[in-house]
């Protein structure tokens, strides 16, 4: 291959080549490169051949065709101007008063995001969305936003796909340049389960800012606005749109509860809107939001404040679509709704099924719904790649209004009760997190609250211990981390404060905080981490990388032994990249733009005495061996 790039070379072929050719045009030594990523692509390949994805249980690989593509898209007749155009042209404020003229109910496509946060673990890869960048943006420009980033994400991404979600989010920007791009942040936890120094938040969310987000959803899993303000701050000095997020919990229209009062709502709206933020979304990460409340809620906001209302929900009791009709009715702005194909039970409302919700009323979304149906199937397609990961729930659930679970959490508390043993009793797990919210006081459960009470709720099934026991033997207990966590005030402070009894058993004799932790926290060093990390590293750390390191440090570093040992795995289609290949099949790499490898496995040899087998594979036509060890 050397002699080819030689011979075939514009200056060779010129008749310049002087002795300094080889020396002066690094792209002669291109083969090696290639070959290293073909040696480190089948290396990942044999290895999941013969052991399998970890996680998952390991099976014959399906016959997958390519998913199907849009064949035909409505466009509209002039240049659509997107809110990202008014964004970019016109600032923040602009898009605010956009928002507000329309009449339409605007939305957010959710399926880059929580749609499969919600059901299927997370787990969907940057190929996939990738794939149907370009014609998501041109099938349905008026979307208000897409939202593609934050929540788990992040770190699902580095942990269980070896992908980088900072080049997840610049390859889809470059591919879909004219719609905003919107991320979940969890307000002083960014995107992580716990507390970080302000400046980190300052630095994350610039950062974000400079690789394409556009609206940051920031809210606290307290409802804590202090653990908000910076954030708030941070997003509107770096032009973008701050979208100031309310969970919403309990029931506003349930006499026997009075923590979560619409007054409660419309205290928190105000105190939001003072502190600067460009619009208000009401978060029902649960899916509790009835509609008879959503009605009467989003009336009396929008009678309290003048800022936009952005209604985030999830389907599980299969009400959903009901209740974005009651809030259209009363007046929101914009609702969150996902692709038909992951969108229903605990994922949001379908965007069609809205769409027809609403068809003939004077609030219609501005959307060509051929194009929905077409980028469906797409959808439809894709889910089946991931079955290994289905949460199970195919069925509306109206119990949540009982154990107030959010979506994404109800099946990894799941797994987690499986995986100590208490899969069986599941029904007492439910019942058990309902007992310890009302315990704790009532809270606001969302990540990270959430799995404080998940943590807690698990403890007590597995330790046979009722909310009684907790009370009598607690002295002689040690809670889970997390536990003590939240009520040293490491999560900030829940409405109300905490349940004093309770926390002293926890506690025990340490003192709890009750300033937020943020102003405890040393600011991080930035340039020291990045020296530390640079030793750890194969490459120089980029700033993403100093970021990434600060917020998960053993699952990034994890994410470079893989990444220099299997090169970028990325790029393989999704169901050889969670089952290998079978015997006789050929693969395509598409490893930049004309090079592709053509990986074929020709042959799985036996294992030796010590277990280590040899993978015979051809690689664009020539013979390769790779040897694997076998774990079984
Ligand atoms: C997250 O924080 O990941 C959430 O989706 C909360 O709803
Ligand atoms: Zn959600």
């Amino acid at each position: 291959p050397f002699m080819q790039n030689v011979i075939s070379h514009p200056i060779f072929l010129s008749g310049n080549a002087k002795t300094t050719f080889i020396d002066t045009t690094p792209e002669l030594f291109k083969f090696s490169k290639i070959r290293d990523r073909g040696n480190k692509t089948m290396k990942y390949i044999s290895n999941i051949t013969v052991n399998g994805f970890p996680g998952i249980e390991k099976n014959e690989k399906k016959f997958l065709a390519a998913a199907r593509k849009p064949q035909k898209l409505i466009l509209p007749n002039e240049p659509y101007i997107s809110a990202k155009n008014i964004l970019d042209k016109d600032g923040a404020d602009a898009v605010v008063d956009w928002v507000r003229e329309q009449n339409q109910v605007l939305l957010t496509d959710t399926t880059f995001r929580d749609a499969h946060q919600s059901l299927l673990a997370t787990r969907v890869r940057t190929q996939d969305f990738v794939t149907i960048a370009e014609e998501t943006q041109a099938g349905i420009p008026q979307l208000f936003s897409e939202e593609m980033w934050g929540g788990a994400t992040f770190d699902v991404a580095y942990r269980f796909l070896t992908e980088d979600p900072w080049e997840r989010l610049r390859k889809l920007r470059r591919r879909m340049p004219d719609t905003l791009f919107q991320m979940l942040f969890r307000g002083s936890n960014a995107v992580g389960y716990q507390n970080y120094p302000d400046n980190v938040i300052e630095a994350f969310i610039q950062q974000a800012a400079q690789n394409g987000v556009d609206v940051f959803r920031i809210f606290d899993s307290l409802n804590w606005i202090p653990q908000m303000e910076k954030s708030i701050q941070v997003v509107r000095d770096t032009g973008k749109i701050a979208e100031a997020a309310i969970c919403y919990t309990g029931d506003i229209n349930d006499p026997t509860r009075d923590k979560y009062t619409v007054q409660y709502y419309i205290d928190m709206a105000q105190e939001l809107e003072r502190q600067g933020a460009h619009i208000i979304a009401l978060k029902d990460m649960a899916g509790l939001l009835m509609p008879q409340a959503a009605y009467r809620l989003i009336s009396e906001l929008k009678a309290s404040i003048d800022l936009p209302i952005h209604l985030h929900t999830h389907d599980t009791s299969g009400n959903g679509i009901f209740t974005y009709a009651s809030a259209v009715k009363a007046g929101v702005d914009i609702v969150d709704v996902a692709m038909s194909a992951v969108s229903g039970a605990t994922s949001q409302p379908s965007m069609s099924s809205l769409y027809y919700a609403l068809v003939n009323g004077d609030r219609t979304p501005d959307i060509a719904i051929e194009n929905v149906q077409q980028l469906n199937h797409y959808w439809e397609d894709v889910r089946t790649y991931y079955s290994d990961f289905e949460n199970g729930i195919s069925a509306p659930q109206t119990e949540v209004y009982q154990h107030e679970m959010p979506g994404g959490q109800y099946s990894n508390l799941q797994q987690q009760a499986k995986a100590v043993g208490l899969g069986e009793r599941w029904e007492e797990v439910k019942a058990t997190y309902a007992t310890v919210n009302l315990m704790f006081g009532d809270i606001v459960k969302v990540t990270p609250s959430s799995k404080v009470v998940g943590d807690m709720a698990l403890f007590m099934v597995q330790n046979e211990l009722n909310e009684a026991d907790v009370y009598e033997k607690g002295s002689t207990i040690d809670f889970p981390d997390s536990v003590i966590g939240f009520f040293m005030g490491d999560l900030g402070q829940p409405t109300g404060g905490f349940p004093k009894e309770l926390q002293k058993i926890i506690v025990k004799d340490r003192t709890p905080i009750n300033v937020r932790p943020g102003t405890l926290a040393a600011p991080v060093d930035f340039e020291a981490v990045k020296k530390e990390l640079a030793e750890k590293m194969s490459s120089e750390p980029t700033q993403e990388d100093v970021l990434s390191y600060i917020m998960y440090p053993q699952v990034f570093l994890d994410y470079c032994k893989m990444h220099d040992q299997f090169g970028d795995v990325t790029l393989l289609d999704t169901p050889t990249f969670f089952h290998g290949m079978r015997t006789g099949e050929s693969v395509e790499v598409r490893i930049e733009k004309g090079k592709t490898l053509i990986v074929k496995l020709i042959q799985i040899g036996e294992p030796d005495s010590e277990g280590m087998r040899i993978i015979y594979f051809e690689l664009n036509g020539q013979g390769r061996e790779v040897v694997v060890k076998d774990m079984s």
